[in-house]
């Protein structure tokens, strides 16, 4: 009887680590929001509107819009592509109706010999969906020019959020914009239901093939 009762819990052990492969094969699935599906213009989501891109919504405290450093104006600092740009120190917002990990985002300064501030680095807070917050500012080489112009940053304990504020940082009393792209996130995928009751009908045939 102990026997068969020790087979049984091999067996089923090697099924929990079936499992586990299955379930880690679903974890983490990333996005890359890169606001290249937007015709940009400088109306383009300015003062009263916003982004939305799957499960995901950008939003602002003041404005914003999506530009192309290429098309609308080359003395935005940017990548050839679209991407948002914060004007008039507003705060860009993300928020997702999923719990998310920010992995990492592209960032710039905004203007090149325009008497705008820009930003000399750029804040962000993520809030975590159990609540509580993380901030991490990112400094900004303050070169400014259309091709290379954005940087590649990468967050780190940005994890199991709710919501992000992006935020220009300058160094006196002024009002930081800055541009922001290629924001990446990713979401702890729970396992699907068809593939537990997949792997429910198989543990209960094992146990009656090994009970006869
Ligand atoms: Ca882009
Ligand atoms: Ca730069």
């Amino acid at each position: 009887m102990n026997a068969s009762i020790n087979k049984i819990c091999k067996s089923a052990g090697k099924l929990i680590g079936l499992i586990s492969i299955l379930v880690i094969s679903n974890v983490a699935n990333a996005t890359l929001i890169n606001f290249d599906d937007v015709t940009a213009s400088w109306t383009a989501y300015a003062n009263s509107s916003m982004y939305t891109s799957g499960n995901v919504t950008f939003s602002h405290s003041g404005s914003f819009a999506a530009l192309n450093s290429s098309t609308n104006d080359d003395r935005l600092s940017g990548n050839t592509t679209t991407a948002l740009y914060s004007f008039n120190n507003s705060t860009i917002t993300m928020s997702s109706t999923e719990t998310f990990n920010l992995v990492g985002f592209d960032g710039g300064e905004t203007w090149d010999n325009l008497p705008h501030a820009w930003s000399n680095s750029i804040q962000v807070i993520g809030y975590f969906a159990a609540g509580g917050s993380i901030t991490q500012v990112f400094d900004l080489d303050t070169i400014k020019d259309e091709i290379n112009g954005l940087q590649t940053f990468t967050a780190s304990g940005f994890t199991g959020l709710s919501l992000l504020e992006f935020s220009g940082v300058c160094l006196t009393v002024c009002n930081p914009e800055f541009s922001l792209d290629n924001v990446s996130i990713s979401s702890v995928a729970v396992s699907e239901p068809a593939t537990i009751g997949l792997l429910g009908i198989m543990l209960l045939t094992m146990l009656r093939i090994r009970s006869r």
